[in-house]
């Protein structure tokens, strides 16, 4: 049985040409190149450095960005693109995620036009790298609270600190560091090989296991003085880069949880348990209906907060409750799926597993569940209550 996209509400129709073309080339796309290996590639605990060009070929690097050769696709078409490929894996998603939404988009928004010139035609074709430091060992949710600093000097700028759980960060060729510069945040464009750069993968992961995460050590690294953003300074500067990363976020779990369900549905099925197949259970079409409307529910929200976005409308705590829901659903309906897989569940042969535990790092970053669960009490109370 071939992969049935779960659309119960027939959300296809509410997609233009282009959107549903845009979306079909990269389930394709995944279903050929990202799932015959990504199994190996997890267990290996590697990231398959062999499909940037063909993602490049694609135009999924950066594809919501307007010029620079890039393609300016909207966000229902970009949002698509990740859902697609984290029914992949979370790593590719991350991957794309962090190059579009956390680097090219911030350099095409804040940065000079050299840096634009600099970087987004070649990170569009794959042939740079970017990362997004911004959480440090002692400050992840309050990112307010960092420690990495930057003193102005004759030629520039030295910076001196640490960015911890970094994606991309030992593959790049490019990371923004967010830093305080006389006590107010930054941001500076630090090259690979700068010295006093070090970029260094961090193993033993459960989790994206197909995904390169690294920390990034800054002592006395000089920087030219053209490395500063110059659009923007204070934490809106990041946080207006996670609001962008973090509605592609939405769109990516639910494409977690539509490849789990589609697995479970199609197992349960088939397998045989007291003389007849699970999918005439009671308990099992009691998840499997639970898991659809679920899904469901996350496609509207993920549509709506793209056409949202297109009209220029899209606030940050309405992406706050998207990913939320998105990545809290995503989860539990990954796990639900493992155990109707009973054992088989547990292995590299199906995608169940891989996913739950991707997801527990989906829902940790760009903002942990409880993080944005505040940032939505603060929105409808008007108390904020994170100190
Ligand atoms: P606060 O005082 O609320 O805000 C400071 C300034 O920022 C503005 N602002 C925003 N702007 C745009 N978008 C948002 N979502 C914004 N939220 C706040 C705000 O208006 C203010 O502007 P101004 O002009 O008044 O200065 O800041 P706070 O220190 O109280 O913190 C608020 C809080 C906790 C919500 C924020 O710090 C937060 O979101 N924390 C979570 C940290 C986080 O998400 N880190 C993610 C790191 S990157 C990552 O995980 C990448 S994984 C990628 C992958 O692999 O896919
Ligand atoms: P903490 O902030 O220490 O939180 C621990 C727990 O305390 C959480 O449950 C949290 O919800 C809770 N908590 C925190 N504050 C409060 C409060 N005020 N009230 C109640 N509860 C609270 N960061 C980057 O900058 N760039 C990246 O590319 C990047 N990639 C990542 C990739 C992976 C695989 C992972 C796992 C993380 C990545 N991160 C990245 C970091 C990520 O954004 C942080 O892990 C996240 O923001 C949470 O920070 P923390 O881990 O320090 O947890």
């Amino acid at each position: 049985m071939a992969y049935e996209s779960p659309d119960f509400f027939a959300l296809d129709e509410l997609l233009t040409e282009e959107e549903r073309m845009v979306r079909d080339s990269v389930r394709d796309w995944v279903e050929e190149r990202v799932l015959p290996d990504i199994s190996d590639h997890y267990l290996a605990g590697t990231f398959p450095m062999e499909l940037i060009a063909e993602m490049a070929e694609l135009g999924l690097l950066g594809a919501g960005i307007d010029g620079y050769d890039c393609p300016g696709l909207g966000p229902v078409a970009y949002g698509l693109i990740l859902q697609e490929l984290e029914r992949g894996d979370s790593g590719i998603r991350s991957f794309v995620s962090v190059q579009g939404s956390l680097v090219m988009w911030p350099i095409h928004a804040f940065g000079s036009e050299e840096q634009k010139q600099r970087w987004l035609p070649a990170m569009h074709r794959g042939e740079a790298i970017g990362c997004f430091g911004l959480t440090e060992p002692d400050h992840g949710s309050d990112p307010g609270g960092m420690e990495t600093k930057a003193k102005k000097t004759d030629n520039g700028y030295v910076l001196n600190g640490a960015k911890m759980w970094i994606t991309n960060g030992s593959m790049s060729d490019v990371a923004l560091v967010w830093a305080k510069l006389d006590g107010r945040v930054h941001g500076f464009l630090v090259e690979k090989g700068t010295p006093g750069f070090t970029q260094q993968q961090m193993k033993h992961k459960y989790s994206l296991r197909a995904s390169d995460t690294s920390e990034l050590i800054l002592q006395d690294v000089e920087v030219p003085a053209d490395a500063i953003f110059p659009g923007v300074s204070g934490l809106k500067g990041p946080l207006n880069c996670l609001t962008q990363a973090r509605s592609g976020i939405a769109w990516g779990a639910a494409g977690a949880a539509m490849a789990c369900y589609d697995e479970a549905r199609r197992y349960v099925a088939e397998r045989v348990q007291f003389g007849r197949p699970l999918a005439g259970r009671q308990l099992v079409q009691a998840k499997l209906a639970e898991m659809l409307s679920e899904i469901t529910k996350m496609q509207l929200m993920n549509l709506r907060l793209g056409r949202l976005k297109e009209a220029g409308k899209m606030t940050p705590q309405q992406v706050s409750m998207a990913k939320r829901n998105a990545c809290w659903h995503a989860l539990q309906i990954a796990r639900t799926c493992r155990d109707m897989l009973g054992a088989n569940g547990i292995t590299g042969e199906y995608q169940v597993m891989r996913h739950m535990c991707n997801l527990e790092s989906v829902i940790t970053y760009e903002g942990t569940h409880d993080i944005h669960t505040l940032i939505l009490g603060h929105k409808i109370t008007g108390v904020e209550a994170f100190r």
